[in-house]
Protein backbone atom coordinates (compact mmCIF):
# COMPACT_ATOMS: atom_id res chain seq x y z
CA UNK A 1 0.00 0.00 0.00
CA UNK A 2 1.28 3.53 -0.93
CA UNK A 3 1.69 5.47 1.77
CA UNK A 4 -0.94 8.13 0.95
CA UNK A 5 -3.36 5.52 0.89
CA UNK A 6 -2.17 3.92 4.07
CA UNK A 7 -2.94 7.42 6.01
CA UNK A 8 -6.15 7.89 4.61
CA UNK A 9 -7.19 4.78 5.70
CA UNK A 10 -5.87 5.95 9.29
CA UNK A 11 -7.62 8.78 8.70
CA UNK A 12 -11.27 7.26 7.71
CA UNK A 13 -10.61 4.61 10.89
CA UNK A 14 -9.19 5.81 13.60
CA UNK A 15 -10.35 10.23 12.87
CA UNK A 16 -8.40 13.03 11.76
CA UNK A 17 -6.64 13.58 14.91
CA UNK A 18 -4.58 10.76 15.48
CA UNK A 19 -3.67 10.37 11.73
CA UNK A 20 -2.11 14.22 12.58
CA UNK A 21 0.59 12.34 14.94
CA UNK A 22 1.09 9.59 12.53
CA UNK A 23 2.10 11.91 9.30
CA UNK A 24 4.28 13.96 12.23
CA UNK A 25 5.79 10.94 13.21
CA UNK A 26 6.58 9.95 9.30
CA UNK A 27 7.82 13.26 8.41
CA UNK A 28 10.15 13.61 11.61
CA UNK A 29 11.85 10.77 10.75
CA UNK A 30 12.30 11.54 7.20
CA UNK A 31 13.59 14.76 8.56
CA UNK A 32 16.04 13.27 11.02
CA UNK A 33 19.63 15.01 11.09
CA UNK A 34 18.78 17.56 8.38
CA UNK A 35 20.30 20.59 8.56
CA UNK A 36 19.61 23.22 6.04
CA UNK A 37 19.75 27.10 5.89
CA UNK A 38 16.12 27.62 5.94
CA UNK A 39 16.27 30.04 2.94
CA UNK A 40 17.81 27.47 0.99
CA UNK A 41 16.96 25.42 -1.99
CA UNK A 42 17.16 22.26 -0.28
CA UNK A 43 15.28 23.08 2.43
CA UNK A 44 12.24 24.34 0.50
CA UNK A 45 12.47 21.72 -2.39
CA UNK A 46 8.93 21.31 -4.16
CA UNK A 47 7.42 18.30 -1.95
CA UNK A 48 6.64 21.49 0.35
CA UNK A 49 9.07 19.98 3.49
CA UNK A 50 9.80 23.41 4.85
CA UNK A 51 6.12 24.01 5.21
CA UNK A 52 5.06 20.10 6.65
CA UNK A 53 7.92 20.97 9.05
CA UNK A 54 6.87 23.99 10.65
CA UNK A 55 3.04 22.43 10.93
CA UNK A 56 4.11 18.75 12.11
CA UNK A 57 6.44 19.73 14.39
CA UNK A 58 4.13 22.51 15.95
CA UNK A 59 2.40 21.21 19.61
CA UNK A 60 -1.20 19.97 19.72
CA UNK A 61 -3.06 23.17 19.65
CA UNK A 62 -3.70 24.78 22.88
CA UNK A 63 -6.83 26.04 24.10
CA UNK A 64 -6.61 29.60 24.40
CA UNK A 65 -8.81 31.86 26.70
CA UNK A 66 -11.49 33.71 24.58
CA UNK A 67 -10.17 37.85 24.74
CA UNK A 68 -13.79 38.30 26.19
CA UNK A 69 -12.34 37.19 29.29
CA UNK A 70 -10.70 39.90 30.57
CA UNK A 71 -12.33 43.43 31.13
CA UNK A 72 -11.80 46.24 28.55
CA UNK A 73 -11.57 49.80 29.61
CA UNK A 74 -10.40 50.31 33.17
CA UNK A 75 -8.37 53.63 33.57
CA UNK A 76 -4.78 52.92 32.82
CA UNK A 77 -3.23 52.10 36.11
CA UNK A 78 -0.61 53.44 37.21
CA UNK A 79 3.57 52.15 38.01
CA UNK A 80 3.94 51.60 41.49
CA UNK A 81 7.47 52.75 43.01
CA UNK A 82 9.98 49.72 44.28
CA UNK A 83 9.92 51.97 48.06
CA UNK A 84 13.75 52.91 48.48
CA UNK A 85 14.87 51.98 52.33
CA UNK A 86 17.76 54.53 52.52
CA UNK A 87 17.32 57.97 54.20
CA UNK A 88 20.72 58.87 52.91
CA UNK A 89 20.89 61.27 50.09
CA UNK A 90 21.37 59.93 46.70
CA UNK A 91 21.40 56.20 48.24
CA UNK A 92 18.55 53.72 46.88
CA UNK A 93 18.56 50.53 48.88
CA UNK A 94 15.53 48.05 48.17
CA UNK A 95 14.74 44.65 47.75
CA UNK A 96 13.41 42.18 45.10
CA UNK A 97 11.71 39.27 45.88
CA UNK A 98 11.04 36.88 42.58
CA UNK A 99 8.35 34.55 43.69
CA UNK A 100 5.15 32.66 41.99
CA UNK A 101 2.37 35.04 42.72
CA UNK A 102 -1.42 34.32 42.17
CA UNK A 103 -3.41 37.36 40.90
CA UNK A 104 -7.00 37.50 40.53
CA UNK A 105 -7.79 38.93 37.04
CA UNK A 106 -11.21 38.72 37.21
CA UNK A 107 -12.83 37.72 40.52
CA UNK A 108 -13.49 34.03 38.61
CA UNK A 109 -10.14 33.97 36.91
CA UNK A 110 -6.83 33.45 39.12
CA UNK A 111 -3.67 33.18 37.32
CA UNK A 112 -0.64 32.19 38.80
CA UNK A 113 2.33 34.68 37.59
CA UNK A 114 6.25 34.97 38.45
CA UNK A 115 6.54 38.55 40.02
CA UNK A 116 8.88 40.80 41.59
CA UNK A 117 7.50 41.56 44.83
CA UNK A 118 4.23 40.06 44.04
CA UNK A 119 2.99 42.70 41.22
CA UNK A 120 3.69 42.51 37.00
CA UNK A 121 4.88 44.19 35.78
CA UNK A 122 7.37 44.66 38.64
CA UNK A 123 7.73 47.95 40.76
CA UNK A 124 9.12 51.00 39.12
CA UNK A 125 12.69 51.80 39.83
CA UNK A 126 13.12 55.56 40.14
CA UNK A 127 16.14 57.28 40.68
CA UNK A 128 18.67 60.14 39.96
CA UNK A 129 21.82 60.68 37.86
CA UNK A 130 24.84 59.62 40.25
CA UNK A 131 22.64 57.84 42.48
CA UNK A 132 23.89 55.15 44.15
CA UNK A 133 21.91 51.30 43.95
CA UNK A 134 22.13 48.45 46.28
CA UNK A 135 19.25 46.48 45.34
CA UNK A 136 19.17 42.68 47.03
CA UNK A 137 17.36 39.87 44.76
CA UNK A 138 15.86 37.10 46.80
CA UNK A 139 15.16 34.37 44.32
CA UNK A 140 12.00 32.12 45.64
CA UNK A 141 11.43 30.71 42.42
CA UNK A 142 12.22 26.84 41.74
CA UNK A 143 15.21 27.99 39.03
CA UNK A 144 17.99 29.92 38.95
CA UNK A 145 17.66 33.79 37.39
CA UNK A 146 19.57 36.59 37.22
CA UNK A 147 18.22 40.72 36.93
CA UNK A 148 19.72 42.49 33.75
CA UNK A 149 19.47 46.18 33.99
CA UNK A 150 18.74 46.65 30.16
CA UNK A 151 20.40 49.59 28.90
CA UNK A 152 22.13 50.71 31.99
CA UNK A 153 25.65 51.70 31.94
CA UNK A 154 26.82 49.78 34.73
CA UNK A 155 29.81 47.26 36.08
CA UNK A 156 29.66 43.93 33.60
CA UNK A 157 29.56 41.97 37.08
CA UNK A 158 26.58 43.68 37.85
CA UNK A 159 24.65 43.47 35.00
CA UNK A 160 22.87 39.89 35.01
CA UNK A 161 24.97 37.98 33.21
CA UNK A 162 23.96 34.33 32.52
CA UNK A 163 27.60 33.43 33.84
CA UNK A 164 26.46 34.81 37.51
CA UNK A 165 22.83 33.43 38.43
CA UNK A 166 21.48 33.12 41.62
CA UNK A 167 20.38 30.03 42.27
CA UNK A 168 16.98 28.52 43.33
CA UNK A 169 16.18 29.91 47.00
CA UNK A 170 19.53 32.08 47.02
CA UNK A 171 19.98 35.66 46.54
CA UNK A 172 22.48 38.61 45.81
CA UNK A 173 22.80 42.05 45.78
CA UNK A 174 23.58 44.24 42.94
CA UNK A 175 25.35 47.62 43.74
CA UNK A 176 26.18 50.16 41.32
CA UNK A 177 26.23 54.28 40.60
CA UNK A 178 23.94 55.45 37.97
CA UNK A 179 26.69 57.63 35.21
CA UNK A 180 25.87 61.60 35.11
CA UNK A 181 24.44 62.04 31.61
CA UNK A 182 22.48 58.59 31.69
CA UNK A 183 19.15 59.93 32.33
CA UNK A 184 16.78 57.95 29.96
CA UNK A 185 14.18 55.20 30.35
CA UNK A 186 15.31 51.82 31.13
CA UNK A 187 13.77 48.61 32.19
CA UNK A 188 15.10 45.39 33.84
CA UNK A 189 14.60 41.47 33.51
CA UNK A 190 15.98 37.87 33.90
CA UNK A 191 18.81 36.76 32.35
CA UNK A 192 19.68 33.50 33.14
CA UNK A 193 20.57 30.75 30.73
CA UNK A 194 18.20 29.19 28.78
CA UNK A 195 15.65 30.47 31.26
CA UNK A 196 15.24 34.07 30.00
CA UNK A 197 12.09 33.02 27.61
CA UNK A 198 10.07 31.51 30.10
CA UNK A 199 10.35 33.76 33.54
CA UNK A 200 10.00 36.70 30.75
CA UNK A 201 6.09 35.24 30.03
CA UNK A 202 5.50 34.43 33.28
CA UNK A 203 5.74 37.87 34.60
CA UNK A 204 9.33 38.55 35.36
CA UNK A 205 10.11 42.38 34.10
CA UNK A 206 10.03 45.74 35.84
CA UNK A 207 10.79 49.54 34.68
CA UNK A 208 13.83 51.59 35.67
CA UNK A 209 13.99 55.47 35.31
CA UNK A 210 16.86 57.43 35.26
CA UNK A 211 16.40 61.44 35.92
CA UNK A 212 18.29 64.10 35.75
CA UNK A 213 18.29 67.10 38.24
CA UNK A 214 18.49 69.32 34.99
CA UNK A 215 15.65 67.99 32.60
CA UNK A 216 14.59 70.02 29.78
CA UNK A 217 10.83 68.44 29.71
CA UNK A 218 10.26 68.57 33.71
CA UNK A 219 7.27 70.56 33.53
CA UNK A 220 5.16 68.66 31.22
CA UNK A 221 3.21 65.89 33.35
CA UNK A 222 4.12 62.29 32.77
CA UNK A 223 2.79 58.55 31.92
CA UNK A 224 3.94 55.24 31.60
CA UNK A 225 3.05 52.73 28.88
CA UNK A 226 4.79 49.91 29.73
CA UNK A 227 3.46 47.14 27.17
CA UNK A 228 3.50 43.20 27.41
CA UNK A 229 2.26 40.20 25.98
CA UNK A 230 -0.33 37.69 27.96
CA UNK A 231 -1.05 34.36 26.32
CA UNK A 232 -3.45 32.41 28.80
CA UNK A 233 -4.70 29.27 28.22
CA UNK A 234 -8.78 28.71 28.34
CA UNK A 235 -7.97 27.83 31.70
CA UNK A 236 -6.42 31.33 32.74
CA UNK A 237 -3.16 30.03 33.26
CA UNK A 238 0.08 30.97 31.17
CA UNK A 239 0.30 28.96 28.12
CA UNK A 240 3.47 27.00 27.57
CA UNK A 241 5.65 28.55 24.10
CA UNK A 242 4.53 26.67 20.97
CA UNK A 243 6.69 25.69 18.13
CA UNK A 244 5.20 29.07 16.47
CA UNK A 245 6.12 31.31 19.31
CA UNK A 246 9.51 29.06 19.31
CA UNK A 247 10.01 30.32 16.09
CA UNK A 248 8.79 33.80 15.48
CA UNK A 249 8.96 35.13 19.18
CA UNK A 250 5.89 34.32 21.59
CA UNK A 251 2.69 36.35 21.15
CA UNK A 252 -0.27 36.13 23.54
CA UNK A 253 -3.81 37.19 22.33
CA UNK A 254 -3.36 40.11 25.06
CA UNK A 255 -1.21 43.00 25.14
CA UNK A 256 -1.21 44.99 28.33
CA UNK A 257 -0.66 48.46 29.16
CA UNK A 258 1.02 48.71 32.80
CA UNK A 259 -0.93 44.72 32.93
CA UNK A 260 -4.04 46.38 32.44
CA UNK A 261 -5.76 44.89 28.73
CA UNK A 262 -7.08 47.76 26.60
CA UNK A 263 -7.06 50.57 29.46
CA UNK A 264 -8.51 54.29 29.07
CA UNK A 265 -6.00 56.24 28.79
CA UNK A 266 -6.89 60.17 29.59
CA UNK A 267 -4.56 62.96 27.42
CA UNK A 268 -5.82 66.53 29.12
CA UNK A 269 -2.66 68.14 27.98
CA UNK A 270 0.37 67.99 26.64
CA UNK A 271 2.22 64.54 28.32
CA UNK A 272 5.33 63.15 28.22
CA UNK A 273 5.25 59.43 27.62
CA UNK A 274 7.58 56.95 28.69
CA UNK A 275 6.86 54.36 26.30
CA UNK A 276 8.59 50.34 27.09
CA UNK A 277 7.69 47.00 24.43
CA UNK A 278 8.59 44.18 26.90
CA UNK A 279 6.65 41.58 24.88
CA UNK A 280 9.14 38.62 24.11
CA UNK A 281 8.10 39.02 20.58
CA UNK A 282 5.77 41.01 19.44
CA UNK A 283 6.59 44.31 17.56
CA UNK A 284 4.30 47.19 18.34
CA UNK A 285 3.90 49.76 15.67
CA UNK A 286 2.12 52.32 17.45
CA UNK A 287 -0.39 54.87 16.30
CA UNK A 288 -1.58 57.48 18.29
CA UNK A 289 -4.59 59.41 16.37
CA UNK A 290 -5.78 63.07 16.68
CA UNK A 291 -2.31 63.98 18.28
CA UNK A 292 0.98 65.97 17.41
CA UNK A 293 3.17 63.22 18.50
CA UNK A 294 7.14 64.30 18.66
CA UNK A 295 9.47 62.01 19.62
CA UNK A 296 11.60 63.19 22.20
CA UNK A 297 13.99 60.21 23.66
CA UNK A 298 14.72 56.65 22.78
CA UNK A 299 16.47 53.57 24.91
CA UNK A 300 19.29 55.74 25.81
CA UNK A 301 17.88 59.54 27.08
CA UNK A 302 17.02 62.30 25.32
CA UNK A 303 17.83 63.10 21.46
CA UNK A 304 19.02 66.56 19.94
CA UNK A 305 16.03 67.66 19.57
CA UNK A 306 12.46 67.04 19.41
CA UNK A 307 11.29 64.51 16.22
CA UNK A 308 7.87 65.27 14.72
CA UNK A 309 6.26 61.79 13.82
CA UNK A 310 4.93 61.74 10.92
CA UNK A 311 3.93 57.77 10.84
CA UNK A 312 3.47 55.07 13.48
CA UNK A 313 6.49 54.19 16.06
CA UNK A 314 8.06 50.83 15.44
CA UNK A 315 8.85 49.69 18.64
CA UNK A 316 10.76 46.32 18.79
CA UNK A 317 10.90 44.19 22.06
CA UNK A 318 12.69 45.82 24.16
CA UNK A 319 13.09 49.24 22.47
CA UNK A 320 12.09 52.42 24.56
CA UNK A 321 10.78 55.56 23.51
CA UNK A 322 9.99 58.79 24.97
CA UNK A 323 7.04 60.95 23.96
CA UNK A 324 5.48 64.26 23.79
CA UNK A 325 1.76 63.81 22.75
CA UNK A 326 -0.44 66.90 22.28
CA UNK A 327 -4.05 66.41 21.50
CA UNK A 328 -5.25 68.36 18.98
CA UNK A 329 -8.77 67.14 19.27
CA UNK A 330 -11.43 66.29 21.43
CA UNK A 331 -12.80 62.92 21.79
CA UNK A 332 -11.94 59.20 22.24
CA UNK A 333 -9.68 57.42 19.39
CA UNK A 334 -8.51 53.82 19.95
CA UNK A 335 -4.29 53.41 20.19
CA UNK A 336 -3.55 50.85 17.82
CA UNK A 337 -0.31 48.81 16.71
CA UNK A 338 -0.40 48.97 13.23
CA UNK A 339 0.14 45.57 11.73
CA UNK A 340 3.93 45.05 10.69
CA UNK A 341 5.08 42.25 8.34
CA UNK A 342 7.95 41.15 9.61
CA UNK A 343 8.23 37.98 7.46
CA UNK A 344 7.09 35.25 10.34
CA UNK A 345 7.66 31.85 9.68
CA UNK A 346 5.20 28.99 9.13
CA UNK A 347 1.76 29.38 8.13
CA UNK A 348 0.67 32.02 10.33
CA UNK A 349 -2.27 34.38 9.43
CA UNK A 350 -1.86 37.40 7.63
CA UNK A 351 -0.54 40.67 10.56
CA UNK A 352 -3.66 42.97 11.42
CA UNK A 353 -3.94 46.31 13.26
CA UNK A 354 -4.52 45.39 17.10
CA UNK A 355 -6.32 47.92 19.24
CA UNK A 356 -4.01 48.37 22.40
CA UNK A 357 -6.41 50.58 23.93
CA UNK A 358 -8.70 54.17 24.02
CA UNK A 359 -7.48 57.36 24.48
CA UNK A 360 -9.74 59.89 25.48
CA UNK A 361 -8.29 63.38 24.27
CA UNK A 362 -8.65 66.83 25.56
CA UNK A 363 -8.04 69.10 23.31
CA UNK A 364 -5.40 72.25 24.70
CA UNK A 365 -3.48 74.07 23.76
CA UNK A 366 0.08 73.26 22.29
CA UNK A 367 3.14 73.83 24.17
CA UNK A 368 6.53 75.03 22.90
CA UNK A 369 9.00 72.07 23.44
CA UNK A 370 12.89 73.43 23.61
CA UNK A 371 15.10 73.28 20.53
CA UNK A 372 18.00 71.70 22.38
CA UNK A 373 16.71 68.22 24.78
CA UNK A 374 20.35 66.72 24.72
CA UNK A 375 23.95 66.91 24.30
CA UNK A 376 24.31 63.64 22.19
CA UNK A 377 28.50 62.50 22.68
CA UNK A 378 30.53 63.00 19.68
CA UNK A 379 31.59 59.50 18.45
CA UNK A 380 34.94 59.94 16.72
CA UNK A 381 36.00 58.20 13.84
CA UNK A 382 36.08 54.49 14.74
CA UNK A 383 39.55 52.64 15.25
CA UNK A 384 38.37 48.68 15.05
CA UNK A 385 35.41 47.45 12.70
CA UNK A 386 33.33 44.50 13.83
CA UNK A 387 31.20 42.48 11.16
CA UNK A 388 28.32 40.11 12.74
CA UNK A 389 25.80 38.07 10.57
CA UNK A 390 22.84 36.71 11.82
CA UNK A 391 21.36 33.27 9.94
CA UNK A 392 18.54 30.73 10.47
CA UNK A 393 19.09 27.10 10.31
CA UNK A 394 16.71 23.78 10.44
CA UNK A 395 18.32 20.94 12.89
CA UNK A 396 15.94 18.45 13.22
CA UNK A 397 17.83 16.67 16.59
CA UNK A 398 17.26 20.43 18.06
CA UNK A 399 13.83 20.82 20.48
CA UNK A 400 11.54 23.35 19.84
CA UNK A 401 10.68 22.34 16.24
CA UNK A 402 14.42 22.15 15.21
CA UNK A 403 14.94 26.06 15.03
CA UNK A 404 18.71 27.47 15.58
CA UNK A 405 19.08 31.09 15.42
CA UNK A 406 22.83 31.83 14.75
CA UNK A 407 25.54 35.16 15.03
CA UNK A 408 28.20 34.29 12.32
CA UNK A 409 27.39 31.09 12.32
CA UNK A 410 27.59 29.93 15.87
CA UNK A 411 24.84 29.27 18.47
CA UNK A 412 25.42 31.04 22.15
CA UNK A 413 27.85 29.34 24.27
CA UNK A 414 28.54 30.67 28.06
CA UNK A 415 32.15 29.47 27.22
CA UNK A 416 33.38 30.99 24.20
CA UNK A 417 34.57 34.94 24.14
CA UNK A 418 33.50 35.63 20.74
CA UNK A 419 34.85 39.23 20.33
CA UNK A 420 36.95 41.24 22.29
CA UNK A 421 36.97 45.09 22.05
CA UNK A 422 39.58 47.64 23.82
CA UNK A 423 38.24 49.70 26.67
CA UNK A 424 37.29 53.34 25.16
CA UNK A 425 38.06 52.33 21.99
CA UNK A 426 35.07 53.84 19.45
CA UNK A 427 34.13 51.28 17.26
CA UNK A 428 32.05 50.26 14.05
CA UNK A 429 30.20 47.41 13.59
CA UNK A 430 28.57 45.86 11.41
CA UNK A 431 25.76 43.68 11.69
CA UNK A 432 23.97 41.85 8.75
CA UNK A 433 20.80 39.85 8.86
CA UNK A 434 21.54 37.49 6.57
CA UNK A 435 17.66 35.71 7.22
CA UNK A 436 14.45 36.32 5.85
CA UNK A 437 12.64 37.67 8.85
CA UNK A 438 13.38 40.64 10.84
CA UNK A 439 15.52 40.36 14.19
CA UNK A 440 16.71 42.94 16.02
CA UNK A 441 20.08 43.76 17.93
CA UNK A 442 20.73 44.39 21.57
CA UNK A 443 24.08 45.45 23.48
CA UNK A 444 24.59 45.41 26.99
CA UNK A 445 27.09 47.85 28.38
CA UNK A 446 26.82 50.90 25.76
CA UNK A 447 24.04 52.87 24.15
CA UNK A 448 25.27 52.79 20.07
CA UNK A 449 24.26 55.45 17.45
CA UNK A 450 23.03 53.96 14.08
CA UNK A 451 25.28 55.61 11.04
CA UNK A 452 23.48 53.70 8.02
CA UNK A 453 20.74 51.72 6.77
CA UNK A 454 21.49 49.31 3.50
CA UNK A 455 18.59 47.45 1.89
CA UNK A 456 18.51 46.59 -1.35
CA UNK A 457 21.62 48.05 -2.50
CA UNK A 458 20.13 51.52 -1.20
CA UNK A 459 22.44 53.35 1.83
CA UNK A 460 20.03 55.11 3.69
CA UNK A 461 20.52 57.42 7.32
CA UNK A 462 18.80 57.66 10.07
CA UNK A 463 15.61 60.10 10.48
CA UNK A 464 17.64 61.20 13.67
CA UNK A 465 20.37 60.76 16.06
CA UNK A 466 19.47 58.88 18.95
CA UNK A 467 20.99 57.01 21.58
CA UNK A 468 19.73 53.12 21.36
CA UNK A 469 20.41 49.98 23.12
CA UNK A 470 18.26 47.77 20.69
CA UNK A 471 17.55 48.00 16.99
CA UNK A 472 15.27 46.42 14.07
CA UNK A 473 16.96 44.72 11.23
CA UNK A 474 14.88 44.08 8.22
CA UNK A 475 15.43 40.58 6.49
CA UNK A 476 18.88 41.38 4.50
CA UNK A 477 19.69 44.77 6.19
CA UNK A 478 22.84 45.49 6.81
CA UNK A 479 23.35 48.42 9.63
CA UNK A 480 26.43 50.38 11.11
CA UNK A 481 26.59 51.59 14.29
CA UNK A 482 29.28 53.74 16.13
CA UNK A 483 29.49 52.11 19.72
CA UNK A 484 32.24 52.93 22.62
CA UNK A 485 32.29 50.48 25.87
CA UNK A 486 33.71 52.33 28.40
CA UNK A 487 33.74 49.82 31.57
CA UNK A 488 35.57 46.36 31.01
CA UNK A 489 34.50 42.98 31.16
CA UNK A 490 32.05 40.42 29.76
CA UNK A 491 28.96 41.84 27.52
CA UNK A 492 26.11 39.90 25.52
CA UNK A 493 24.55 41.00 22.72
CA UNK A 494 21.77 39.38 21.19
CA UNK A 495 18.57 39.48 19.38
CA UNK A 496 15.97 40.71 21.73
CA UNK A 497 13.36 38.53 20.49
CA UNK A 498 13.95 36.36 23.43
CA UNK A 499 13.00 32.66 21.82
CA UNK A 500 15.92 33.65 18.91
CA UNK A 501 18.08 34.55 21.55
CA UNK A 502 17.64 31.75 23.21
CA UNK A 503 17.74 29.21 20.69
CA UNK A 504 21.78 30.47 19.94
CA UNK A 505 21.27 34.04 18.61
CA UNK A 506 23.92 35.78 20.95
CA UNK A 507 27.52 36.45 21.44
CA UNK A 508 29.57 37.42 23.84
CA UNK A 509 31.90 40.33 23.57
CA UNK A 510 35.00 40.79 26.18
CA UNK A 511 35.78 44.49 26.82
CA UNK A 512 39.61 44.63 28.12
CU1 LIG B 1 15.47 37.26 16.31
Amino acid sequence: MKRRNFLMNITAAIGGLVATKAIAKIDHNNMHNMVCDINSDECQKGDGTHQHMNMNNNQMPQKLLPTSALPQGMDLPTLTNLKNDSNQKGFFEATLYLKPTKIALTPNLITEFWTYNGMTPGPKIEVFEEDHVKITVKNELTQPTTVHWHGLLIPSDQDGNPQNEIPAGGSRTYEFTIPKGSAGTYWYHPHGHNTVAEQVYRGLAGTFIVRSKHDPLTPIPEQNWFFSDLKLTDKGQIADNSMVDWMNGREGQFVLINGSYRPKIKIGSATRIRVWNACSGRYLNLSIPNCDVYLVGTDGGLLAKPYLLTKPLLLTPAERAELVIMPKQTGTVYLQSIGYDRNKMGNVPPEQDIILGELVLTKSDPITLPNTLNQLPNMGPAVAHKLLEYTEVMDMKQPHGGMLFLINGKRHDMSRIDLKSKIHDIEEWTIFNNSHMDHNFHIHGAQFIVQTHELNGKKTQPDYIALKDTINLRPHEKLTIKIQQNLPGLRMYHCHIIEHETLGMMGQLMVE
